[in-house]
């Protein structure tokens, strides 16, 4: 996706520069924080009413690009935000007309520029999605009702291009506002990929045009615990409109107890002894209806979500009801796979990544495939979810050395919560601290944070992910070499969340403390 230069610009009646000693004390305080900044202690006042956002002259984005259009319609209030007077003001004084409407994101890297200088803020970015995320950058401050920017020069691009959230919407069904609310607060953290986990064995939620079945059978409630067409089209659109891309999972072969409510005969029935008994095991990769099951969910999945990608899981499938089933261990024999089900399982996963080939997506694996099969084609992402440290490392150094690319979860499962300020493992994380050329490096696409369902659900979702999750943001985004210390993330960190907070995301204290906005 390579747009020409394009060139945004803040027209902001500047008026003469402050420069007062006392701004030095505040810093800036970006988060993540940007690749080059150089910022001065001037700093011009700005009033609310004379500030306006608008394409520069010559830019080859214009009025009607609908994701910077609704970008100036969302940042406006989000920085001069709040006072109930100023709203007053604003009715009484109408000043915007730069409003308009919605559409869908890829990631970018490329050097974009951001120059706050006396008059006038100018933004140059290669890309919308650059110009999207270069916007959310501009720090503007206030002081009770008054509004100040600094002199300041950046030079920004994301260190990853591949900086993602995972939500598990079948542990328990979170309702569409929760779900654009986290869409939010991940653009806020230059986040650019949602990576929904949809569905999985406690429940199926995703309503299915080509197999109604599948929820009306599979979900917690048929009607009130499902994502309908429209809903998922919301989440894709909010979603584009702020930079991130909607990947879709679709865990097969295990992971899919839901799944078989609404499609008999899909699932494998487990024996006891030489009756089944009466429960059942992962997808059945013995029948050929399996994968024309597959093949026909796909599909409907493959036109529903637009992102060339879908991720197929494939994890922690457990051989025990494969094993016990006759027509499994008969199918074994024909294709001469001995007794190792890793086979049986390598069989599956090859069939279903060709299958979605033909659907023109990639698709994604999590780490169980590579470690359990020889043959997987070239272009599919591995994704990392589990290991100690050193293990970690390994799977990295293996993994890229056979050619892979690859995303990094596994020291990112902020579901799982430690007293104290556990922000700091996330912010530790090194990813490319692995054995390897820079061939191999250059693999690592990435990382994701998961915030898996067991205990999570839309009352104490926000709390949990934030700001925890601006912890693997940062280091997702910013350079590792000149952004590395705790000890500077600290005060920046503490000062996003109230930034969080006043955007209306609820988000966890760091330590003791207190926001200034409680009392202003
Ligand atoms: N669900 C699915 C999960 C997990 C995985 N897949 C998981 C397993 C262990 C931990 C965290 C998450 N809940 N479908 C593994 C990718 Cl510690």
């Amino acid at each position: 996706m390579i747009f020409p230069v394009l060139c945004l610009f803040l027209a902001a009646r500047f008026s003469k520069i402050q420069n007062k000693s006392s701004t030095a004390k505040y810093g800036h305080k970006l988060w993540p924080m940007p690749q080059l900044i150089s910022s001065s202690t001037d700093r011009y006042p700005l009033s609310p009413r004379q500030f306006i956002f608008q394409y520069a002259s010559g830019s080859s984005a214009k009025s009607g690009c609908s994701v910077i259009d609704s970008a100036f319609k969302r940042y406006f209030p989000l920085i001069f935000k709040t006072e109930k007077h100023m709203y007053r003001t604003f009715s009484m004084q109408p000043m915007l007309n730069v409003y308009a409407s919605i559409h869908l994101s890829f990631p970018f890297s490329v050097v974009d520029k951001l120059s706050v200088s006396s008059g006038q803020a100018s933004l140059r970015a290669k890309t919308v999605w650059g110009a999207l995320r270069g916007n959310k950058t501009i720090h503007i401050r206030h002081v009770r009702y008054k509004y100040f920017v600094n002199k300041t020069e950046i030079d920004d691009f994301p260190r990853f291009k591949f900086r993602g959230l995972l939500l598990d919407t079948s542990r328990h069904y979170l309702p569409l506002p929760a779900i654009l609310k986290t869409l939010d607060a991940m653009s806020y953290n230059k986040f650019n990929v949602f990576h929904w986990h949809i569905v999985d064995d406690p429940s199926f939620p995703y309503q299915s045009s080509t197999f109604p079945g599948l929820s009306s059978k599979g979900a917690f409630h048929p009607s009130t615990h499902v994502y309908s067409q429209t809903d998922v089209s919301r989440v894709i659109s909010h979603a584009r409109l702020r930079g991130i891309r909607v990947l879709p999972e679709f865990d097969s072969p295990g992971h899919t107890q839901s799944w078989g409510k609404g499609q008999p005969g899909l699932l494998t029935s487990c024996y006891k002894g030489s009756v089944p008994s009466g429960t059942f095991g992962p997808v059945n990769p013995a029948m050929s209806s399996s994968y024309q099951f597959i093949s026909r969910l796909f599909k409907e999945v493959a036109s529903v979500f637009p992102d060339p990608y879908i991720h197929l899981g494939g994890d922690e499938v457990d051989f025990t009801c494969w094993k016990s089933n006759p027509e499994v261990r008969g199918f074994m024999q024909k294709m001469g796979f001995g007794t190792d089900y890793t086979k049986l399982e390598s069989y599956y996963m090859e069939n279903i990544i060709n299958l979605t080939k033909t659907l023109n997506k990639t698709s994604i694996v999590w780490q169980d495939v590579f470690d359990n099969h020889e043959k997987i084609p070239e272009e599919t992402v591995l994704h990392i979810w589990k290991g100690s440290p050193a293990q970690i490392q390994q799977e990295l150094s293996d993994i890229t050395l056979a050619g892979y690319r690859v995303i990094l979860s596994a020291p990112w499962y902020i579901n799982h919560i430690a007293y104290g300020q556990d922000w700091t493992t996330y912010y530790n994380v090194q990813p490319l601290n692995f054995t390897g050329s820079e061939q191999q490096k250059s693999l690592v696409i990435g990382g994701e944070v998961c915030m898996w369902g067991e205990y999570v659900d839309a009352t104490n979702l926000s709390p949990r992910l934030w700001p925890r999750a601006s912890a693997a943001a940062e280091r997702l985004w910013s350079d590792e070499k000149t952004t590395s210390s705790v000890t500077d993330a600290f005060p920046r960190l503490t000062d996003f969340r109230c930034r969080l907070l006043r955007r209306g995301i609820q988000a966890e204290p760091l330590f003791v403390g207190h926001c200034r906005h409680e009392y202003e």
